[in-house]
């Protein structure tokens, strides 16, 4: 088994406390970081099927995206880009009902090392809140809406609606998350919509260099 295939294995089973030497170990086995990112991702697909068909409950998953963040934890110097252009401030964050973070802390690492500040409000956001980061931060370009279940998808377009509302304005709404497409995107009335941490990166350029 190659080390990535390591880490993958042991994202999968959730081993938390070996999950960061292995991925260092893979580092060193001259793995690139974009690949050992991509095994863990795969990782946690591979636990999501394992839910959806009844093998594992709630507490393997969320002890497996434990696993999957200490990894990531090990690879975020590696994965930096360039941060010496400013694109102004990022607020982020996880919607209303909703507690997935990864893909979210993910797209923000992403972002921040393309040269955005970042202000992450962490999981199960409110509209109201977002909208008092926009009026509390400076210089805020972009709004970035996560969304993970199909249950919170109305609050994903609710919190769109509520800031495209609002009186505030100079910024870019990009959302994203498994569920999430491009059409429903166009649908509730995002600026820009990305299917991944990398693609995140490109629209949130795109978005703001367009504004
Ligand atoms: Co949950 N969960 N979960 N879960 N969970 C899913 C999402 C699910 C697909 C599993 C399944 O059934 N196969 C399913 C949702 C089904 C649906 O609605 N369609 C599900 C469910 C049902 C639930 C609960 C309801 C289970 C229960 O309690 N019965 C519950 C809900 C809790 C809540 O949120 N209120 C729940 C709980 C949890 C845990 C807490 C245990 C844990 C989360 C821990 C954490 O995040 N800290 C968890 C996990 C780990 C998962 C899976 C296995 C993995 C998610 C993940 O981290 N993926 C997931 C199955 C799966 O995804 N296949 C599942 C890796 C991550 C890198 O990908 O998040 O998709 P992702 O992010 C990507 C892109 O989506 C995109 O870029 C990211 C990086 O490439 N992206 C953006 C994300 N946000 C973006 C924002 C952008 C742009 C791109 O712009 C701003």
């Amino acid at each position: 088994m190659s080390k990535i295939e390591e880490v993958k294995a042991h994202v999968e089973n959730g081993k938390t406390k070996l999950v960061p030497g292995l991925v260092q170990e893979a580092l060193d086995a001259e793995h690139s970081p974009q690949d050992i990112l991509k095994a863990m991702v795969a990782a946690m697909g591979v636990v999501g099927d394992k839910f959806s068909a009844g093998t594992i409950f709630v507490p393997e998953m969320l002890i497996a995206a434990k696993a999957m963040a200490k990894g990531v934890d090990v690879l975020k110097p590696h994965l930096a880009g360039d941060t010496s252009s400013s694109l102004g401030t990022c607020v982020i964050g996880t919607v209303q009902g909703d507690l997935h973070d990864i893909g979210k802390n993910l797209v923000a690492m992403m972002v921040e090392s393309a040269g955005f500040t970042i202000v992450d409000l962490g999981v199960d956001v409110s509209a109201q809140k977002f909208i008092d980061a926009v009026k509390e931060n400076e210089n805020v370009t972009l709004v970035g809406l996560s969304g993970l279940l199909s249950t919170t998808m109305p609050a994903l377009k609710d919190t769109v609606k509520a800031l495209k509302n609002s009186d505030l304005t100079g910024f870019k709404v990009m959302v994203g998350g498994a569920p999430v497409t491009q059409a429903m995107a166009d649908e509730i009335g995002a600026d820009g919509y990305a299917p991944d941490a990398g693609g995140a990166v490109i629209k949130a350029k795109e978005l703001v260099r367009a504004a």
